[in-house]
């Protein structure tokens, strides 16, 4: 029986490289993620998802599983996670795990398989196609792009045959047209659902699919080539109904899937309570609101319209018949505080609880990425080799190939890097941000640690913690909050954003500055004799309909209870 308790949930997401090194080794681990359970669950959180722990050579830093029934060695043993779920279950708190299952690692035993030997049943396991010649040159088999830049496809060496890759070369596609291939993943499905783990985020989930025979795109103007044919798949419906019958309805789970670039029509289809696919899945849109065509390298004034759009938009449409999420932050993206224009060095505080109110006080399910509750900001990384992941270098080589000068690529780098959520969590103003016990750390802590910290925040006067902590318990218990209707209000509005939720009788007005000027708002009627559920500062100027926001302020009026 499904019993929706995803619905007031708040949902707290965990990359375990870096929230916490128990044995001072420089990775961070189970034992270090169980130390700060505590911490978690006073935020008042009611799951958490964790970033892969599978094993992995990290390539891709997890995203790349070489065993989906296994714990990497760095985090732990599958002992320690049966302890992590246990501690979280007895603590009330749901786990989540991370399904990366588009592609498989290249060490993964089936794709070892598959190259060492054309007629082993795993070559099948994978998409492998001969090159082609074209005036003598061996070429790839289409024309598709990596997301991580580059050719999607990598020859096998020593053959003329490729495999496909739609991210570094070391994952490898899955064939999701072998039935073999569907079975194996309903089994890790079931193999962490029978264990007692409470639901999915799925990786990229819609480019299961592709479109066979495998062709040349040759659509202009696309945001990436060959996209039409692995985006939103043929069979992508189908897929997903097979594994929520075969796993994910035989218990009481929550699914989230992470799309790339999904059409309206597919995203809404995906959650539809009745096609049985997926609970939610994340909606990204508001996310690209400061960088030119959903590249986060390249920045532009931040365009708070298309940001309302982004955000409101999936809330209203997926009202009536499905289920919606709200994201503000997440492994793949710098901190919020320091993006949309915000001046984060005077307003950090206001800032963070702004977009925390106007985000989260939304339709759907909010996910907090670790140390944003307490407004941790990007790292100060000094060149491109503090930095990790493989997409900054790529693209980072990319820029300086096409002679862009070094500076400038390290600039652009900088300002979308995904790299920014990965450093070590800065716990307090110890050595390594308290993130262990001084040995090296895989990936730079942040130099801005003794300034700004977890132990800072939560000892401040205005902790965007406890900030936090107020917000959730609302979510959680709010029946407008969780379950009303999202209405847009002055949508033209440049500075402020502002919608209602209504429920029955009862009715909450939101409304955020977003500038760091102090300006004045027209409230509804209706809102003004309301009572005020929660502002981000402590006083309140309000005349009649006439409502001043100071800079970053955000306020909800309710209504009707
Ligand atoms: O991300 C999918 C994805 O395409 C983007 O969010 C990606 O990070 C961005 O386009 C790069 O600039 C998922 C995971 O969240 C990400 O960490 C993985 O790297 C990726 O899939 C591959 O598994």
């Amino acid at each position: 029986m499904k019993t929706e308790w995803f619905k007031n949930a708040v949902i707290y997401q965990i990359y375990p490289f870096s929230f916490k090194d128990s044995d001072n080794d420089g990775w961070g681990d189970i034992e270090g993620i169980i130390s700060k359970l505590d911490y978690i669950c006073d935020l008042g959180v009611t799951a958490i998802w964790f970033s892969p722990l599978y094993k992995s050579p990290d390539y891709d830093y997890g995203y790349d599983v070489s065993d989906y029934q296994a714990i990497d060695e760095k985090f732990g043993t599958m002992q320690d996670f049966d302890r992590l779920l246990e501690e979280c279950h007895k603590r009330g708190l749901k786990v989540i795990m991370d399904m990366v299952i588009n592609h498989t690692s290249i060490e993964h035993p089936w794709f070892k398989a598959a190259i060492s030997d054309p007629s082993s049943p795993y070559r099948d396991y994978y998409i492998i196609r001969p090159g082609k010649r074209e005036n003598g040159k061996l070429m790839p088999p289409s024309n598709w792009a990596s997301t991580f830049t580059g050719s999607a496809w990598e020859q096998i060496p020593d053959t003329e045959d490729y495999y496909l890759h739609l991210f570094c070369k070391e994952q490898a596609d899955l064939n999701w047209e072998n039935p073999a291939v569907r079975k194996e993943i309903i089994d890790i499905l079931n193999f962490w659902l029978e264990k007692g783990v409470d639901g999915f985020r799925f990786d990229v989930f819609n480019m299961f699919s592709k479109t066979y025979p495998i062709q040349d795109d040759y659509q202009k103007n696309t945001y990436q080539k060959g996209a039409q044919y692995y985006v939103d798949g043929p069979r992508m419906h189908e897929f997903l109904k097979e594994l929520n019958e075969k796993a994910l309805s035989r218990f009481d789970t929550f699914t989230v899937g992470e799309s790339f670039h999904p059409s309206d029509e597919a995203a809404h289809a995906y959650v539809k309570k009745d096609n049985h696919e997926l609970d939610s899945i994340f909606s990204f849109a508001h996310l690209d609101s400061d960088n030119i065509a959903a590249k986060k390298f390249f920045p532009k004034p931040f365009d708070l319209l298309q940001f309302k759009d982004g955000l409101l938009k999936p809330q209203i449409s997926n009202y009536y018949d499905g289920w919606n999420t709200l994201v503000l932050e997440n492994h793949d993206n710098p901190r919020c505080v320091n993006r949309f224009s915000i001046n984060t060095k005077k307003y950090r505080y206001e800032a963070a609880t702004m977009l925390a109110v106007i985000t989260f006080m939304g339709f759907g399910t909010p996910f907090i990425y670790m140390g944003q509750e307490a407004g941790l900001t990007n790292c100060d990384f000094k060149n491109i080799d503090e930095m990790k992941d493989p997409v900054s270098h790529f693209v980072y080589d990319l820029m300086c190939s096409y002679g862009m000068p070094k500076s400038l690529a390290f600039r652009f780098i900088r300002y979308g890097a995904r790299d920014h959520a990965r450093v070590p969590m800065s716990w307090d103003d110890s050595v390594n941000g308290g993130f262990n016990e001084g040995h090296d750390t895989w990936q730079c802590v942040n130099p801005l640690y003794k300034d700004i910290n977890i132990k800072k925040d939560l000892e401040s006067e205005k902790s965007i913690y406890r900030f936090y902590q107020k917000l959730i318990s609302i979510r959680k218990t709010n029946e407008t909050a969780i379950l009303g209707i999202t209405k847009e209000y002055d949508h033209a509005n440049r500075h402020v954003i502002a919608y209602s939720r209504t429920y029955h009788m009862s009715r909450l007005f939101v409304c955020g500055n977003f500038s760091s000027k102090t300006v004045t708002y027209a409230i509804p009627s209706w809102a003004k004799d309301g009572t005020v559920l929660i502002n981000n500062y402590d006083d309140l100027e309000l005349h009649g309909q006439k409502l001043t926001l100071k800079p970053y302020q955000a306020v909800v009026f309710e209504t009707g209870n």
